[in-house]
């Protein structure tokens, strides 16, 4: 698209552009990093740097770059209809294809979706949804929705409140009212002395407890990510989530399981909660739903909730202008017929998720490392001071950040949660640049083993 320098598009973007999650000052004077192109799981940045996409765009890009099969489902669609709504009583063929298609890939339970833009629509989506499903069901009182801290659901107000990123809310006075948190499962942090068994169970448990403070009448809904993306790949012990099941069950409240970024196949399931065996009434998905070749999202709805929301519902006062959106449901709908046909999540499941877990863990012998965990094709490192212990850094963040330099700079992309390390690749990676891009995290530890003894960090 341009030919402009690398220095002139960096002052462009300084002038102009703020960027998400950004210090807009510190990006401005240090220049941003501009990506020009890609192909297959490679990035190429504005001075031919070829760099190898750990973290799959963001977390989203599962069929890797360059498939002209989803560029061309995106001009075909463009030029027969560009756009149109589905409010007034209107639809189009690419949306209803795409709900037919989202029913046979997802759990049986459900057979219903509600398009968005976005993950953070969805989850917004979601709040409206949930309110209104009570306030039908005759318990409008029920409008309460447990997130957990350090969860991510989106950046607008709702998926910011459902979060518990606490900077966010501290930006923002947040959460709004109605939305309560509690604790992550994170056993490295807070495990304790207990088995990360005993500590999934205990984990859990804090929703019974809430659920009592809170007032079991009031409780509408829990929501939760079946791995924690955004809060470091936090993959919750398999106690976790059977027990989160039976506490909503014994409560009759809601299961929302946030599938953003597990859905379609990134655990080697097609869905989290179907690695987890849990049975969600609500899921938001986005992200590897188009690969994010064009932005959408939904909410899933399962048949109990569907039901009530058609039988009694009347009119539904929510939608966006972009609620299945024709050129995005045209990508979205060849994207999950790539996935079918290629067998990309089974191919996760049964050739690449053992493979990258044994790769990934030969990173546990390095001298900072104090965890490597892996599921599918998500990965994290933890970067501790001393070994063996599962002690932070006491200027946390600064080691991650480093890393997270130097793996560029060994051209990989990671992203550092504090001093976690994350590999989310393109689903389509092979086991020859799997073996590259820990060759390349490896390098990247050893430079910032060098830079945590030279500054001391401890
Ligand atoms: N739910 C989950 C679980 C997510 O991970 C959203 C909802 C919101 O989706 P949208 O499409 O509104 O962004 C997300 C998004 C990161 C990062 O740095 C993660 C996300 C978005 C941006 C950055 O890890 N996840």
């Amino acid at each position: 698209m341009s030919r402009r320098s690398t220095a002139e598009l960096q002052r462009l973007d300084a002038a102009h552009y703020l960027h998400p999650f950004t210090d807009f000052k510190q990006l401005a004077a240090k220049g941003a990093r501009v990506i020009t192109g890609a192909e297959g799981v490679w990035l190429t940045d504005s001075d031919g740097n070829r760099i190898l996409d750990g973290m799959a765009g963001l977390w989203c890009v599962a069929l890797g770059y360059g498939r002209k099969e989803l560029a061309d489902a995106a001009y075909r669609q463009m030029l027969e209809l560009p756009y149109y709504n589905s409010f007034f009583q209107c639809a189009h063929p690419p949306a209803i294809e795409l709900a037919q298609r989202l029913t046979e890939v997802t759990p049986p339970q459900f057979r219903h979706v509600f398009f968005t833009g976005s993950g953070s629509e969805a989850n917004d989506t979601m709040v409206r949804l949930v309110r209104r499903y009570w306030q039908l069901r005759g318990e409008p009182e029920r409008n309460v929705i447990i997130g957990r801290w350090n969860g991510y659901h989106g950046s607008t107000v709702a998926g910011a409140s459902l979060g518990g990123m606490k900077p966010m809310h501290e930006q923002g006075g947040l959460p709004i009212p109605g939305i309560v948190h509690i604790n992550q499962p994170y056993w490295f942090e807070r495990g304790g002395d207990l088995s990360p068994a005993e500590f999934g169970l205990r984990a859990a448990r804090e929703l019974a407890e809430k659920i009592e403070e809170v007032g079991p009448r009031r409780v509408a809904a829990f929501i939760g990510e079946p791995v924690q993306g955004a809060g470091g790949v936090i993959i919750p012990p398999e106690t976790y989530w059977p027990e989160i099941q039976r506490i909503c069950d014994h409560y009759g409240i809601l299961l929302v399981s946030d599938e953003v970024i597990c859905g379609f196949g990134r655990t080697g399931s097609w869905f989290g909660c179907e690695h987890y065996g849990t049975r969600p009434d609500l899921m938001p998905i986005a992200k590897a739903m188009s690969s994010g070749y064009l932005p959408i999202g939904g909410l899933m709805v399962a048949d109990r909730v569907a039901e009530v929301l058609i039988d009694k519902g009347g009119e539904f006062f929510h939608g966006f202008t972009y609620s299945g959106h024709p050129a995005a449901c045209a990508v979205a709908v060849a994207c999950l017929d790539i996935m079918r046909r290629e067998r990309v999540v089974e191919r996760v499941r049964d050739e690449l998720a053992g493979y990258f877990a044994a790769k990934w863990r030969s990173l546990a012998d390095h001298p900072l490392v104090g965890e490597t965990r892996t599921l599918g094709l998500l990965g994290a490192l933890e970067l501790v001071p001393a070994k063996p212990s599962r002690r932070f850094f006491a200027n946390r963040g600064a080691a991650g950040g480093a890393c997270r330099d130097l793996c560029v700079a060994n051209g990989v992309i990671s992203r550092a949660v504090y001093d976690t390390m994350i590999a989310a690749p393109p689903l389509v990676i092979t086991p020859g640049e799997i073996d590259e891009l820990v060759a390349r995290v490896a390098r990247a530890l050893d430079q910032t083993a060098a830079r945590v003894a030279q500054e001391g960090w401890s």
